[in-house]
């Protein structure tokens, strides 16, 4: 059955007291995350904005078992956590790892394609707000084409980030694992779906989650959700869900209002026509690769319960 937001509980997994941002998506979409994975959970956040701002010991806004350790190795200390309640007989408990997309498209990426590989029995979920934003906004994998970080700077040389964006999520429907999902803090209803889907399948489990930032992006703190729903529109962020190597579109783009997203965000505020129509043909072609794949999976994997 459907989950409807008013089914989620009034009590805060993650609690009142963490120090994100005013308007952090990450801190909002992992409110509504933890609700609906509830309390049989152990929490595992590797260095990033959440490991600074779900508490500093001695205080900590998890009111489940919460373990940190280092930035590369979610997959692997979320594969051992899991064997170990495994062993433990304690097999009702989730661990879930939840980190940031350098922790997850670039440094992370070893470990967490081996628990992929291994089909490890997780959860693992990045929330993407597209640069390494705890140490002042350096870029990612995950930062998209024309964006100006740190490291990506506007200048004689550079206008902004020149790569692309990494598609984790399809790196992760390549491993051939259980379910794969994309979602947004913009589309609540989408996320705590995806989130219960996620919770209910057994196996390796991926989610990215799209979560602006406030200081990194440069935009008005109020307008988080709006922004979230702009970039569905426009196509810089697909709402899709792959089960058993089926892909599905969950909400097809208009594929329009790109330049309002844009101007909207100081990090794209630089960028000419010419980049911006290589951005819009990015995008299009990526759609493009996304419609085709989905058919083409729909064909090849009806009625596969297994994983591909
Ligand atoms: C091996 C290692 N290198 C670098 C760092 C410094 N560091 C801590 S958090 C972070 C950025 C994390 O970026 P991301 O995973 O995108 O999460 P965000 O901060 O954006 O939430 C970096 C570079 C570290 N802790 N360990
Ligand atoms: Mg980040």
């Amino acid at each position: 059955m459907r989950l409807k937001l008013k089914d989620l509980p009034e009590e805060n997994i993650f609690s009142s007291g963490h120090t994100a941002c005013a308007g952090c998506g990450a801190a909002m979409a992992i409110r509504n995350i933890a609700k609906v994975l509830g309390k049989e959970i152990i929490i595992y956040v590797p260095a990033s904005c959440l490991s600074v701002f779900n508490g500093l010991f001695p205080s900590c806004a998890w009111t489940v078992p919460y373990h940190h350790t280092v930035f590369e190795n979610t997959g692997a200390a979320i594969s051992g956590l899991s064997r170990a309640m495994k062993r433990k007989g304690l097999d009702n408990v989730t661990v879930v790892g939840i980190a940031g997309d350098g922790g997850t498209a670039d440094i992370g990426l070893q470990a967490l394609s081996g628990a992929a590989e291994r089909n490890e029995d997780v959860i693992y979920i990045c929330y993407d707000n597209e640069a390494y934003m705890n140490t002042g906004v350096q870029r990612s994998g995950s930062t998209p084409h024309g964006a100006s970080t740190t490291t990506t700077p506007v200048g004689k040389l550079m206008k902004g980030k020149q790569d692309f964006k990494k598609d984790v999520p399809l790196i992760m429907m390549a491993h051939s694992v259980p379910y794969v999902a994309t979602a947004s803090v913009s589309f609540p209803l989408d996320l705590i779906n995806k989130v219960k889907k996620a919770k209910e399948t057994k196996g390796f489990r991926y989610l990215q989650v799209y979560a602006p930032c406030v200081p990194g992006w440069g935009y008005e703190q109020s307008k988080t959700v709006e922004l979230g729903k702009l970039a569905v529109e426009c196509g810089m962020w697909f709402l899709l869900e792959c089960e058993n190597g089926q892909l599905k579109i969950n909400r097809e783009p208009k594929m329009k209002n790109l330049e309002t997203y844009l101007k909207m965000q100081g990090r794209f505020r630089h960028m000419d026509e010419k980049q911006i129509a290589e951005l819009q043909e990015s995008i299009e072609r990526k759609w493009e690769f996304y419609k085709g794949y989905a058919d083409l999976t729909q064909r090849l994997y009806s009625g596969s319960e297994a994983s591909v």
